[in-house]
């Protein structure tokens, strides 16, 4: 039986494609927006897979532009706005972040800023009907990246390369545009060429813990696909900023446990490194980095090899495809449904 989960998953490299045309159409419509927030410091803010996308976008945002970037739960927007928004002026471009635009703690964010904080709000969202869209100031769509499934897959990669493509407008970098301009394509080779691959690693044995690992933004992407294998498998799942695995959490490591690295070219010799020890302790491994060498093959039970050519960041949302279908085949091998998770909805309302 084929879920629409898999076919949300598969879909990415022509969802890309439309975010692309998107921004190109609406280019004018975006310097606008960002004018507006012209010195001002960006707030990344969501819920669940969005919080996630959140924590890497402020990143690539800080990366690309220069200006300053953070990330919060919307939930502490709520209950802790001082500490989010510690001045009361419009320094702040706050940008909420959600697929189906009606969790209950974004909107109410989004509110609460805009009354109480008086700072102007831009919304990212699938769904151009929603309550956040009707609150926020600016409006960040891309429709076509909505989903059926509970799991946030395509979302979350469409509106990753949203914001990236506003990154690249905001700091007028052509440069990084024309490497996100090249997406589509490669998406659609590295889900071709590790397919099969994900599977193999999926039945070849049954892990009883996942770990993930990425620095800098990439953290949030260790993030998501840690909610991934949750979410889809119900498996016990993890993720670290990749040093912090040595403080603490690698007494965990077994050869019941994968370990995932989600390699940066900036963070590389030390995850290497990280690597070899984890292989040394007993833990399997599974690399997803641009390209590796014979030491990375000798340490990893696994390895993808993007050869994308894009840089740190513009290369980002390849990765996710890789880890998505790991959610999806280990639910799949358990006998679950990934497209009905157990006690989930797609949305949360309060
Ligand atoms: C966020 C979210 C999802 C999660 C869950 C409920 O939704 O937390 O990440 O998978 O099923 O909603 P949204 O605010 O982006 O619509």
């Amino acid at each position: 039986m084929q879920y629409v989960t898999l076919e949300e998953i598969l879909s990415q490299p022509t969802i890309w494609q439309a975010v692309l045309e998107i921004a190109s159409q609406q280019r004018g419509t975006f310097e606008q927006y960002l004018k507006q927030a012209a010195h001002k410091e960006a707030v990344f803010i969501g819920c669940g897979t969005s919080y996630y996308l959140a924590l890497s976008a402020a990143g690539i945002y800080t990366m690309v532009t220069g200006q300053k970037a953070r990330a919060t739960s919307a939930s502490e927007v709520l209950f802790f706005p001082e500490t989010i928004f510690p001045t009361s002026d419009q320094g702040y471009m706050p940008v909420l972040i959600s697929r189906s635009g009606t969790t209950t703690e974004v909107v109410r964010a989004a509110e609460e800023i805009q009354s109480r904080l008086e700072n102007h709000t831009y919304g990212v969202s699938c769904r151009p009907a929603s309550d956040l869209i009707r609150v926020c100031h600016y409006p960040l769509l891309v429709s076509e990246a909505d989903e059926k499934s509970v799991v946030m897959t395509r979302s979350f990669t469409s509106m990753l390369l949203l914001i990236q493509l506003l990154a690249a407008i905001r700091s007028g970098n052509t440069a990084f545009e024309e490497e996100l301009s090249r997406l589509p394509d490669l998406g659609t080779e590295t889900i071709d060429r590790c397919h099969d691959l994900v599977k193999d690693v999926t039945s070849s044995r049954q892990y009883t813990k996942f770990v993930y690992l990425g620095q800098g933004p990439y953290y949030g992407l260790a993030c998501e696909a840690m909610l991934k294998i949750k979410e889809m498998s119900l498996s016990y799942s993890e993720a670290y900023h990749s040093l912090e695995f040595r403080h603490g959490p690698m007494s965990m490591v077994d050869e019941e446990m994968l370990i995932t690295f989600l390699i940066a070219e900036q963070a590389r010799t030390e995850e290497v490194t990280l690597l070899k020890k984890m292989k040394e302790l007993g833990a399997r491994t599974l690399v997803i980095i641009e390209e590796g060498d014979a030491g990375i093959r000798r340490s990893a039970d696994y390895v993808v090899e993007l050869k994308s050519g894009l840089s740190d960041t513009a290369r980002m949302i390849l990765y996710m495809p890789i880890v998505q279908l790991m959610g999806y085949y280990n639910a799949v091998a358990k006998g679950l449904d990934p497209d009905n998770p157990k006690n989930l909805t797609q949305v949360v309302t309060l």
